[in-house]
């Protein structure tokens, strides 16, 4: 694995994941309680043995590059590396990134140099676990020029994807980017060829692109010079390759899913609470998910009832009930709140005593979950100050809502809490 490069592709103009990406980029938006979201494709990479990993994204923030620079150093004796490469104005190039193609193709120059046989191309908004070597050893075995990692998939979910048509060896003989209608229908195959039984096969007659790719070095270079116009991979350069080039896919059956959306990434944090089998788990001792190692202190409840939860270091809880929802790092929630079906990421830092007031009555509102508060079904996200006697509900079933002047919006039904946002003592949403 010495001679692959990995390239995560850190997230385009984040409007899917609004307003979790108002103040951070994409990859350091947190995840489960106390990891970021760049920790699962970084993690993968390490528990692989790939050890040469550039992260591309829009813009750079600061606790991406912080919490980057602080979990991943790797020692003197060793080659590897976690850079962050945002997009940049040049002289020759005047514009952000137009795409994923176009984001890796701005910074060609810099993979260039590095002496590999293979780009191992990752996305950095899914939750899985998988082993690459598997993947590059196939592409190796089957020499070919890209290689994509593939799931069956069901009728309900599959123009969400780029589908394609393979022969019997594997290879990919035609490629759609999210069909619709007539289209889609054509993509449909006898995914038997997949080793599924003909039960399965009827329920997933699609074989889907996870996208993420092996390119071949020089395929990769050769590609995306030979189209400037090209800026996508699923939309134009794997599609317009599939004739002249050797493209195979890779089955890869366990847990996936893309956590681009606020629907699904709420979903999948929540999905994790679930006993006694959560889809995905972050305990395995043979593929740990890495983050920051913080040294916080072990969280202290005092009269709570919580069930099918998980809760981070370093919070504090008073008398309070938290059914199916995940606390994170240093949330603080005071006496007589209900928390439910609910993602709290927590806080960055503890407000010091002198700032924080007792009582409900002097209309000051401290960071965390103020007293006699109930939440249901919403994402709070970091160092949100909610008031007492709060509701957050979504009363009236509102599907989506802009509400930023009062700290929240409404995306697929779910309240999200705008990160350092003020919810006043008694407010309804
Ligand atoms: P999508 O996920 O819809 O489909 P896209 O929006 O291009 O494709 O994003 C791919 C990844 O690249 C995401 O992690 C995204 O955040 C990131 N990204 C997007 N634009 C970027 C940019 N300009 N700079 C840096 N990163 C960027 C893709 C494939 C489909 C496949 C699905 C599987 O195109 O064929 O089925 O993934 O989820
Ligand atoms: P974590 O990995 O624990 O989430 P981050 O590095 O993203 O931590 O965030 C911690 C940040 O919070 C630091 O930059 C720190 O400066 C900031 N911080 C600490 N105390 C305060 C405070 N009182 N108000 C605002 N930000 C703070």
């Amino acid at each position: 694995m010495k001679r692959v490069l990995a390239i995560i592709l850190g997230g385009g103009a984040g409007t899917r994941l609004y307003p979790l990406t108002k103040l951070r980029a994409k990859p350091a938006v947190p995840l489960a309680g106390k990891y970021r979201l760049i920790d699962i494709p970084v993690s993968n990479c390490i528990n692989s043995d790939i050890y040469k990993i550039f992260v591309l994204t829009q813009f750079n923030s600061a606790s991406l590059n912080r919490h980057i620079s602080r979990t991943y150093s790797f020692s003197g004796f060793h080659e590897g590396f976690v850079e962050v490469l945002a997009a940049q104005q040049t002289p020759e190039n005047p514009n952000w990134f137009q795409g994923t193609a176009d984001a890796v193709r701005q910074y060609l120059w810099m993979f260039q140099d590095y002496d590999v046989d293979q780009y191992l191309i990752l996305s950095g908004d899914h939750l899985y676990r998988m082993d690459y070597s598997d993947f590059v050893e196939r592409h190796r075995e089957t020499k070919a020029d890209i290689t994509i990692s593939v799931l069956p998939m069901d009728n309900e979910r599959s123009s969400d994807f780029g589908l394609m048509k393979i022969n019997e060896d594997g290879r990919i003989i035609d490629f759609y980017e999210k069909p619709k209608g007539e289209a889609l229908k054509q993509m449909q195959v006898d995914t038997t060829v997949l080793g599924l039984t003909p039960e399965e096969a009827k329920l997933k007659p699609y074989i889907a692109s996870m996208g993420i790719y092996v390119f071949e070095k020089q395929v990769m270079f050769d590609l995306l010079r030979r189209s400037p116009e090209q800026t996508d991979f699923g939309k134009e350069i794997i599609p317009s390759s599939a004739k002249d080039y050797n493209l195979q896919a890779y089955l890869y059956n366990g847990y996936w899913e893309d956590i681009g959306t606020i629907r699904s990434f709420y979903d999948a944090n929540l999905a994790l609470t679930q006993q006694p089998h959560p889809p995905f788990s972050f305990y395995d001792e043979k593929a740990p998910i890495y983050t920051r190692g913080r040294s916080l202190p072990p969280s202290k409840l005092l009269d709570c009832t919580i069930t099918e939860s998980m809760i981070g270091e370093g919070c504090i809880l008073k008398n309070c009930q938290v059914h199916h929802s995940v606390l994170g790092i240093r949330t603080r929630i005071e006496s007589g709140c209900v928390v439910q079906d609910t993602l709290i990421m927590g806080s960055d830092f503890y407000q010091p005593l002198v700032e924080r007031s007792n009582s409900c009555d002097d209309g000051k509102v401290p960071l965390g979950i103020g007293a006699n508060t109930t939440i249901r079904g919403a994402i709070i996200d970091k160092n949100a100050c909610i008031g007492c006697d709060v509701k957050i509900l979504n009363k009236d079933h509102v599907e989506e809502a802009a509400r930023e002047e009062y700290g929240f919006y409404i995306r697929n039904g779910i309240v999200v809490v705008l990160k350092g946002a003020t919810i006043p003592d008694g407010t309804v949403i």
